[in-house]
């Protein structure tokens, strides 16, 4: 297909209409992975939201190769790597220790992970009946979960807006996806076949077909990041015996978003600090510096309310995952010892 007019917005600001050039497009525009997935499918959300910080989603597996003219110059430039791309893993249990140990500033730490089912398209191209697959799939995984991870399943394909939104709360919904994920085709047919499993515990919790096949979280309100992620390691081990995930020798997990590969993992805190909140400058001096992402309170693209920051790792990919938990420990302690000095 021979493109005419601009593919992007012009205020568009996302790293893929910065590298989609019009000939890149003809060139791919007649493609088609196995389950039908093409680069214009692809770019539709940034397309429609000129203020896109990446635009653009996978819809399978082989899209990052089909595509990988565009996918790799958004994958290396968010990323910031240098040279080829090079997954590494490492998800073995850290000593645990508390980083906040008096309570004065982390209310609560919380660590995630993204996978697909290799076998299955992705949210934002997987039809009705897959999706249903790819929950039974999971649910059936879950059940060989270690005891203190045991918990119940909340679908939400019976539940109608106002009955998720109570639910959200307290864990066992999760919100339709915003205009980006809307735009992508992630929403479709929202909400069958999604769901939230819970442990007794509330300390561990997978989200099933929301941006991704999976989202495995595990949290606790305490400074006890390294517990945490041990307690995800230990669910991670277990599922990896009866669920096949999509990956890449050198991309590594892969999902929907280009953002969330390699590790896939986010890995952050709920943190109080009102003394950086008036400082900005040198909050972001210190975030730089520690490669941390700065979220609202409610997490990406959202306000901070009362002081509470989403304090995360900005990379995923080219990074063991262990290493990822120390270098956000030692962030996470220079904030609040900077927090501490002003
Ligand atoms: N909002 C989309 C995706 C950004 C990364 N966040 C995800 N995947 N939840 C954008 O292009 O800005």
């Amino acid at each position: 297909m021979h493109v005419t007019g601009p593919l992007f917005p012009e205020a568009s600001c996302s790293l893929v209409a910065r590298f989609l050039t019009p000939a890149m497009f003809d060139r791919l525009s007649g493609c088609k992975t196995a389950t039908g997935f093409t680069l214009a499918r692809a770019i539709q959300s940034g397309q429609k939201n000129h203020d896109s910080s990446i635009g653009i989603y996978a819809g399978d597996a082989e899209s990052y190769t089909l595509f990988r003219e565009i996918f790799d110059p958004v994958i290396t430039t968010y990323h910031q790597i240098t040279g080829s791309v090079r997954h590494f893993k490492n998800l073995e249990p850290l000593d645990p220790a508390d980083l906040d140990p008096d309570k004065e500033f982390i209310l609560s730490s919380r660590v995630r992970v993204a996978r697909n089912l290799f076998a299955h398209a992705f949210t934002p191209h997987i039809n009705r009946q897959d999706r249903q697959c790819v929950e039974r799939q999971i649910l059936d995984a879950l059940k060989n979960l270690p005891a203190p991870l045991k918990g119940r399943y909340h679908p939400m394909g019976e539940l109608d807006p106002g009955q998720i939104r109570d639910k959200v709360p307290a864990g066992r919904a999760f919100a339709p996806g915003d205009r980006f994920q809307e735009a992508a085709g992630i929403l479709t047919d929202f909400p069958l076949s999604r769901g939230v499993y819970t442990s007794k515990n509330k300390k561990f919790m997978v989200w099933i077909n929301e941006e991704d096949h999976l989202r495995i979280i595990c949290m606790e309100k305490s400074g006890h990041l390294c517990r945490v992620f041990n307690r995800l390691v230990t669910a991670l081990d277990m599922l990896e015996q009866y669920l096949v995930f999509a990956s890449d020798p050198d991309l590594g997990y892969l999902n929907a978003c280009p953002t969330n590969i390699g590790t896939a993992m986010r890995a952050g805190v709920h943190i109080r600090l009102p003394k950086l909140e008036k400082q900005p400058d040198e909050m972001a001096k210190l975030a730089r510096a520690h490669g941390l992402q700065i979220r609202g309170t409610a997490g990406e693209k959202t306000q901070v309310t009362g002081s509470v920051f989403d304090i995360s790792n900005r990379r995923r990919l080219g990074v063991y995952e262990t290493q990822i938990i120390q270098d956000l420990s030692l962030g996470i302690a220079a904030l609040i010892k900077k927090e501490k000095n002003l």
